[in-house]
């Protein structure tokens, strides 16, 4: 049986992280029976990160090769789609991976009225004196990556109002239809699916969380490409 290695359950999500939201959903659309196991600590795994899937003797890190892996076993993501579709699927994850992601982390990590709910949630295994100590020394680590990345140094009225501009992007590429590109979900729909709906469950209702939220295409998108999740419990 697969496994996926995912952060636990949080924030009524899957996980918070939304790659391991993206690779559970990659994992039901493909049809093959998985499990999740809970990390915490990802410190071991090979990049430092989750997800990870184990099958077997094979450990697979990184939500982009666990899709490769997935296709390499026959499962098909983006069946129907043409030649420039598929291009498009690739420019729309990117997006939402290399740009809306750090948009997401700022509002999480880098908000003053969020951070003590994401501390204590992401970190609440710890005794509360360690906690203040590990969690705030990540905390200063991530948001000098995010400054280096540069949208750090944006206010977050201006980050906003950049996202803002993706968000419209994906509205208009749904207009009437259910998924990104047609009825049927696609590996698109995955990382999106998973970005906008980490983004909704950002606590505190922060206007990134409220702008999709209050989507009236967006939020019930969300819905939609996050159904066949197994239920949080
Ligand atoms: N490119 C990776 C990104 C995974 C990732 O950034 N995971 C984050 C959680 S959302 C993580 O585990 N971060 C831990 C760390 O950086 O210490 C993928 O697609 O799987």
């Amino acid at each position: 049986m697969l496994k996926l290695l995912t952060y636990p359950a949080a924030l009524g999500e899957f996980s918070p992280s939304p790659f391991c939201v993206k690779a559970a959903l990659l994992l039901q659309m493909s049809g093959q029976p998985w499990q999740r196991e809970d990390v915490s600590d990802p410190r071991k795994t090979r990049y430092g990160k989750l997800p990870v899937l184990r099958a077997g003797p094979e450990v697979i890190a990184d939500s982009d090769n666990i899709r490769a892996w997935l296709e390499a076993q026959g499962a098909e993501f983006d069946p129907g789609l043409s030649p420039r579709d598929k291009a498009a699927s690739r420019a729309v994850i990117r997006m939402a991976e290399e740009h809306m992601y750090f948009i997401l982390m700022l509002d999480r990590w880098g908000n003053d009225d969020v951070w003590p709910t994401i501390r204590d949630t992401y970190f609440g295994s710890i005794p509360p004196v360690v906690r203040h100590l590990v969690a705030g020394g990540l905390r200063r680590d991530i948001l000098k990556g995010l400054n280096v990345q540069g949208l750090g140094r944006f206010s977050a009225e201006d980050r906003l109002a950049r996202v803002d501009a993706d968000l419209v992007a994906l509205a208009r590429m749904l207009d009437g239809q259910p998924f990104l590109f047609g009825s049927r979900m696609t590996a698109a729909d995955a990382s999106v699916g998973a970005m906008l709906s980490a983004m909704r469950s950002t606590p505190m209702a922060t206007p990134l969380a409220r702008r999709i939220a209050d989507d009236g295409v967006l939020s019930p998108y969300v819905d939609r490409a996050t159904a066949c999740l197994p239920a949080t419990g």
